[in-house]
């Protein structure tokens, strides 16, 4: 196998054997982040494939989330960080009823990489539990992650919420459950501030450079 088939067979396979010489070796040719773009995604893609073919059971999946969570820590210390001042203060959720996170742990990683504060409230996440970590924290934006069809309707009434809370802070949305027509559709239509779809974790920092400036 050539080196990104390897390194994609690591997360399809669920086993970390041999992984961190070989995420050494690919540092030698590719940023951290395209190698997490590239063969880490391409193995978690067919991770969702498999599963979704009833070829994996779930406590397989969390073995590949492991290797994806072990991959990504070693891979952070050779990210780019930028030395500005705090640009912001964001909070992060994985919204309420739903548990996955490394998502959101990977737009955590570049934000505070590029001069964020974040507060990360973690998975299944009430919309109560962030309208009061707003009021606590004063956050500039409000972060919301989510890949299931049902997160994307727990998106919609999260915003219901921090409506009827009274914010209209920025909430900036990201997730496989999620579409740029769907944010604009449906969850815009039901809060008074800014709604914005991140594609991806740099298209997050990017909203939330043109966001702050
Ligand atoms: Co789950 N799961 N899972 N799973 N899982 C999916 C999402 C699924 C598509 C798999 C499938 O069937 N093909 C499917 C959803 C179906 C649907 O609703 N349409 C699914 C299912 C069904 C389930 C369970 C219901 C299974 C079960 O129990 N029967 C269950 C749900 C439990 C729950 O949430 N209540 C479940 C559980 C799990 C595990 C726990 C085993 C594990 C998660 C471990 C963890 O996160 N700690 C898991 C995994 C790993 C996956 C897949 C295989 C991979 C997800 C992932 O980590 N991708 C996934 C299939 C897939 O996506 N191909 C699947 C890598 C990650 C870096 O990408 O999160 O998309 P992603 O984040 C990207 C962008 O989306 C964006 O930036 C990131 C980086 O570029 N982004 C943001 C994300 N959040 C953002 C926020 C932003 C900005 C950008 O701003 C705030």
């Amino acid at each position: 196998l050539t080196l990104e088939e390897r390194l994609a067979t690591y997360v399809v396979e669920g086993s970390k054997e041999g992984l961190i010489p070989d995420l050494d070796e690919a540092l030698t040719k590719y940023s951290p982040l395209a190698i997490i773009n590239g063969p880490l995604m391409a193995g978690m893609e067919e991770v969702g494939r498999l599963f979704n073919n009833n070829e994996l059971i779930v406590a397989e999946v969390l073995q590949s989330a492991e290797v994806m969570k072990t991959s990504v820590a070693h891979l952070e210390q050779f990210m780019e960080k930028s030395e500005t001042s705090v640009k912001g203060k964001i909070i992060l959720a994985t919204v309420k009823g739903d548990v996955h996170d490394i998502g959101k742990n990977l737009v955590e990683i570049i934000l505070s990489n590029n001069g964020y504060r974040i507060i990360n409230l973690g998975i299944k996440v009430p919309p109560e539990r962030i309208i009061e970590a707003y009021r606590e924290e004063k956050a500039d934006v409000i972060g919301l992650s989510g890949l299931l069809v049902k997160s994307a309707q727990q998106m919609i009434i999260t915003a219901q919420d921090l409506k009827t809370a009274g914010i209209d802070a920025p909430i900036m949305v990201g997730g496989a459950a999620l579409t740029r027509k769907f944010t604009k559709n449906r969850i815009r239509p039901e809060y008074d501030g800014l709604v914005l779809y991140a594609k991806d974790a740099m298209d997050g920092l990017d909203l939330a450079n043109k966001l702050m400036n």
